[in-house]
Formats: C-alpha cells, structure tokens, sequence
C-alpha cells in the first residue's frame, strides 16, 4: 500500500462539489421504516430468518432511480427482531448480479455468537457465490439493544454496504419489556439509519472513483432509511429513535434545529444506565445510539434533525468532513401521543473491573506504509491474538494519524471504554459498546470479557475502505 493519505484534499474537494442539498429542498417523501421479518420455524423450533442479498432500483433522490443493493428488497433489509435466550437459524442467499465483487457473507454487527456465526459462512473464500447459500444457528445471550447486519466479505465490504446492504436486529429482553419507553415498532419507535453516499448528477452511485476515496469515503448525500431528505410524521409525545451512522467514514454530529435537548438511552450494547442528556450527539462510523426526544408541545410543527459542522482534522475537514451544516430528517408532529417521564434508570451496566484482567494487548493504528495495525496489514492466514475462552482482556488502542480518526470495532460482543487519554469516558461512553471511535494521536483504552466465545474473529477499523485495504487483524478464542 502507497502512503494512504496523500491526494484527499484535492479530490475530496472535487467529489463534495455540489454538496448537499439546501436545507429547504426534499421532504416530500415518508421516511421509510423496513419491515419487521416475521420468522419461521426453523431446526429445532428456532426462529429462522431468511435474507436474500439482491439487487434493485431505488429512488435514493426522487426522480432519479439508482441502482442498490438490499436484503429481500431493492435497499437496506428487514428488522429482525430477536430475543435474548431464544435459539435463532440465521440463512442467507446470494441473488446479487454476478461481477468481481459479488461474493457475500453476513456478520450480525454487535452480536456475541461463535466465530462460526459471526461471519458465516467465514472469510476464506469470502462467502458465497452468486445463487449459494448458507444458514447458522446460535441463541443470543446479551442484553437488548440495536444492532445491525451487513455483508463482510473482505475487499467487497464497502462496496455492498455503499450499495445499500444493511439492516437492523432489535434484541428484547425482561429489561426491555419492563422499561416504561416507547417501544411500539414504527408509531412511537423507530430505526434511523444515515448513509453517507455520493451520487452522480443521473442518481447512480460512485463508489471509490478517486485516490482520495480510499481515505474519507465522504459522499454528497446523506441518506435517512435509504431516502435522501425524508420527512416522518410522529405523535406529539414521547419518541424513540434508534440511531444508526451506516456511513462508510462520515461522522455526524446529530442535533435538532432549535438546540432542544434530547436524551440517549443506549449505546452500541444496550442501554445506558441511566439517561444522558445531549444537544448534539458525535456518532461515529457503526456506533448506535437509541435516543428519547420529547415532541409534546410540537402539535402541528415539524423539526429538523441534522448534523451540525464540527472541527474534524485539516485533512479530513477539507475533505468535506465536518464542514457543512447537513440536513437529515424532517419530523412532522401531526397527531396526538403521550409524554412519558424519563426514566430516572435504564439498566445496570457493571463495570468490568481492571483487575479482572489478565492480559493486556497494544494496537496501534497507523495509516503510512505497509502495516496499518501493529506494522501489518490483515492477512487470514495469521491471527494476531489468541486467548483462552472466558478471559477478560484490556486492549489499548493507539492512533497514531494525526489526521483522522479511526472508529475501531472488535467483533465478537461488547466491550467498555476504560479511559480516553486516562480520563474517564464521558456518561453516555460508559454503556457495553463494540465500535469506539480513536480520534487523531489519542490513546483508548478498553477491556473485553472473552466469555462465551469460540473460534476466530476479526477486528477492524469501521471505515469500510480502510478495513478493505487491510486495517483489519485477527483474534481466535480456544
Ligand atoms: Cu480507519
């Protein structure tokens, strides 16, 4: 690999010309919310989910039809709705159009389920050819909370999910049910998932077109649930938006336009333990955050959620990072609801302690040269970390680049963020996460209960084009 951040500026310039659409343009168009995929029965009564990675044609920007990629769909895929404790048989089938990137897998992002399960069926040969298919099983054991799943075929990743290959998995438990937030899928609870994309003046994706590309992904369109500039009508109450950044390298500083406050219920594992009141929320490559917004008073208005400018590193801001002030979701409160007092407690979240660690790892992320994690760049033949099953592990995490940040995810579960710089993480850093976000030359720490585990796993930077060119490594539990 060249030294990777060499010709971003110029071209990051070029590809945001244009930039986004002006504030008051768009909202003609319904958010749309995926459906709910009803199971079937499945092996041994487990509740089976059959995902079919196909393509099709949307109307990203209206008028202009592009071709995507989706899950029993043109776009995006179905909410799978799962339970804590109850067995799952996940399938997927191949139906994309055969190219040199149309071998596809499925990773249940945030999940703790076997290797086996955790990218099926696995990463040697990258998965499935067109018309193949491939099925696992596993019984979720975490707390509830928003995950989402994608493809990760090693080289190809990017690429599907730019196309639209994603979709979310809702995970209940006794918790869940008990706490009183909304919690009625598509009225009062929704899933909200941004994708960064670029598209030409005709409506079809560019995808990696420029050198610049393979360092800030950064698109001209910011897509809400596969839509650019959509609006959701709401009740005037209490709402819950599960939020998702599925952008390959955008991120978003998430705010309403009159500065009210708003209060995130969980993070990437689950919720919090107790609410965090925000104004404008930094959400990161894959991270998720479930938020509570109070529209009581808002009868007959309309609010837009969009994302603030925010100082991002030189070379990332003048690649468009940051820069602009980019509208996102218009909320239309157009019938009446119900405001639920907050609650004063969520969940307990127990911190793992230091002490129960037995090892201690060092990553250190580097974006010149040949190696971009500990000097190497991914290969599958070399795993890079081996533990025991059920150890608990703290890793510290280093970015070296001063000029971007890195949101790294270990697959495999849910860790917690120990320190920033050796301070304390901020409230809403202090739930079960499994993508944290390394800012430029800052050192993270986190630590990890391998428990429950088997079998090999990856771990990577969530810039999808940076796992691509090798910012990935391997770990196997035995
Ligand atoms: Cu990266």
């Amino acid at each position: 690999m060249k030294r990777l951040l060499l010709i971003p500026a110029l071209f990051g310039l070029l590809a945001c010309g244009g930039g986004d659409t002006s504030p008051r343009q768009g909202f003609d168009r319904p958010m749309p919310v995926p459906p709910i995929l009803a199971p079937t029965v499945g092996i041994g009564g487990a509740d089976r989910y059959d995902l079919v990675a196909q393509a099709g044609t949307t109307e990203l920007v209206a008028g202009k039809p592009t071709l995507t990629y989706g899950y029993n769909g043109s776009i995006l895929g179905p909410t799978l709705r799962m339970r804590r404790g109850r067995a799952v048989e996940l399938a997927i089938t191949n139906q994309l159009p055969d190219s040199d990137h149309a071998h596809t897998n499925l990773h249940p992002h945030g999940l703790k389920v076997p290797g086996d399960a955790d990218i099926f069926p696995g990463l040697e040969g990258m998965g499935l050819m067109p018309g193949e298919s491939a099925s696992v099983r596993f019984t979720p054991d975490q707390p509830a909370g928003t995950f989402w799943y994608h493809p990760h075929p090693h080289g190809a990743t990017g690429r599907q999910v730019n196309y639209g290959l994603a979709g979310y998995i809702l995970m209940d438990d006794a918790v869940s049910d008990a706490l009183p937030v909304p919690k009625t899928y598509g009225v009062d609870d929704f899933p909200v998932v941004f994708m960064d994309r670029h598209l030409r003046a005709d409506g079809s994706l560019a995808y990696m077109e420029v050198m610049g590309d393979r360092d800030f992904m950064l698109g001209n369109h910011v897509l809400v649930n596969g839509l650019h500039l959509p609006y959701l009508e709401l009740p005037a109450g209490t709402v819950r938006l599960r939020l998702l950044n599925g952008s390959s390298t955008r991120r978003l500083l998430l705010a309403f336009e009159d500065g009210r406050a708003f209060h995130q219920i969980a993070s990437d594992g689950g919720f919090l333990e107790a609410p965090v009141a925000h104004t404008g929320l930094l959400l990161g490559p894959a991270e998720r955050a479930e938020i509570l917004v109070d529209l009581s008073g808002d009868r007959g208005q309309s609010l837009l959620l969009h994302s603030l400018p925010f100082a991002a590193p030189e070379e990332e801001a003048e690649a468009g990072m940051g820069r602009a002030d980019i509208p996102l979701l218009q909320l239309r409160v157009t019938r009446a609801g119900t405001a639920l007092p907050l609650p004063a407690s969520l969940a307990s979240v127990a911190r793992i302690p230091e002490s129960e660690a037995t090892t201690q790892r060092f990553l250190g992320i580097e974006d010149t040269g040949d190696g971009v994690i500990n000097g190497q760049l991914f290969d599958i033949d070399r795993v890079d970390f081996t533990m025991a099953e059920g150890v608990t592990e703290i890793w510290t995490v280093k970015n070296f680049a001063d000029v971007i940040a890195h949101p790294l995810h270990i697959h495999g579960g849910q860790f917690q963020i120990l320190d920033r710089e050796g301070a304390a993480p901020a409230p809403h850093e202090r739930g079960w996460k499994d993508t944290v976000l390394v800012n430029p030359l800052e050192t993270v720490r986190v630590i990890m209960r391998f428990k429950d585990l088997s079998g090999r796993y990856v771990f990577h930077c969530h810039i999808l084009e940076h796992e691509g060119i090798g910012m990935m490594g391997q770990f196997e539990v035995q």
